[in-house]
């Protein structure tokens, strides 16, 4: 019950696919998702090509399962990164911030699996020509670095769009967020904030703190000329905040935002780090395994789509 075309795409248990947060996603995480039937993502952010590698192995001595790495096209190492993925044959590939085309031929010839992350059905119509296999969708709701259409918006649009499977990601929590994306076309959910606060991952106990403590209204967008970053308020979106107030230079704002996500994940520094966090914050309560996470959505769901019986 409850699987779904991705599922079979990936060769996946359950439609539940773990976001690729660079700095946060490690090989213990992703192997932890991957090991409770969802799909484990290890998030290459900056990080050098031989560090990537070791995560792939790390995963792959942990479990048997299809797990993926996200590779952040921002970053310097793209190309090596890529070359590393094609040699260690990574089951899937979910790309942010960029267009993966150009490595689509090389990536499918190994059988890996590519997922552009899109956050409009324009840019999804557009990366659709280069043969993705499906796209997840990132809603305004998600953490990090977000579009500005909502997740209820965003899905129907981009499924309307696309001819392969459709992952929706932002806002979601639960069996009650799974449901509702697959009832707008979707085909499985990608969740991160719920993830991090997951007992095997790696980031900073003061990081997965500040997301439990965190209530509806914690997060915030900072950023400009069109590129919003989605965080917990703290004393670093203040001084943000007074800098973009007194009309302060788009250099002076991205140096007080470099590397702060280091600060807070790995550092544990909430007050002064970039602690990247989804609306969905006020909902994640305590920190609990993975599998307990999967099994939660996976229960909910059930029960969710068993009780509706609508009267038509
Ligand atoms: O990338 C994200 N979310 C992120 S990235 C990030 S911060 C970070 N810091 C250090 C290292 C690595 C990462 C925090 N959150 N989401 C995926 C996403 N991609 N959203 C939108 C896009 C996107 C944008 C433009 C995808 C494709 C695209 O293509 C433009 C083009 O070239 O056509």
């Amino acid at each position: 019950m409850l699987e779904t075309e991705i599922c079979r795409l990936l060769g996946i248990k359950y439609p539940v696919i773990q976001g690729g947060m660079a700095w946060v996603a490690t090989a213990k995480l992703a192997a932890a998702v991957s090991k409770a039937g969802g799909l484990g993502i290890i998030g290459a952010g900056n990080a050098p090509p031989e560090i990537v590698r070791e995560e792939i192995r790390k995963t792959k001595a942990f479990t048997d399962r299809p797990f993926g790495v996200n590779v952040y096209y921002l970053s310097p190492y793209v190309e090596e990164i890529i070359q590393v993925i094609i040699e260690e044959k990574v089951p899937v590939v979910t790309t942010g911030a960029g267009n993966p085309g150009k490595h689509i031929p090389q990536l499918k010839k190994v059988g890996t699996k590519v997922i552009p992350v899109v956050s409009s059905a324009l840019l999804a119509r557009r990366l659709q020509r280069s043969g993705a296999d499906a796209f997840i969708a990132e809603g305004m709701e998600c953490g990090g670095h977000v579009g500005d259409i909502t997740t209820m918006v965003l899905i129907s649009q981009v499924v309307d769009a696309v001819g392969v499977p459709v992952i929706a990601a932002g806002g979601i929590y639960g069996g009650k967020g799974l449901v509702a994306s697959l009832a707008l076309g979707a085909s499985g959910v990608q969740l991160g904030t719920r993830f991090i606060c997951a007992a095997e991952c790696t980031a900073h106990e003061n990081y997965k703190q500040a997301i439990i403590n965190a209530k509806d209204r914690d997060t915030v967008l900072t950023g400009y000329h069109g590129h919003y970053v989605r965080v917990l308020k703290n004393r670093l979106t203040k001084e943000y905040e007074s800098l973009v107030q007194r009309g302060a230079p788009a250099e002076e704002l991205e140096r007080l935002g470099m590397g702060r996500l280091r600060v807070a994940a790995v550092d544990g520094d909430v007050a002064m780090g970039s602690v990247m966090a989804g609306q969905v914050a006020g909902l994640v309560k305590k920190i609990q395994p993975a599998a307990e996470i999967i099994e939660e959505i996976m229960s909910e769901a059930k029960e969710i789509l068993q009780k509706t019986q609508f009267k038509i």
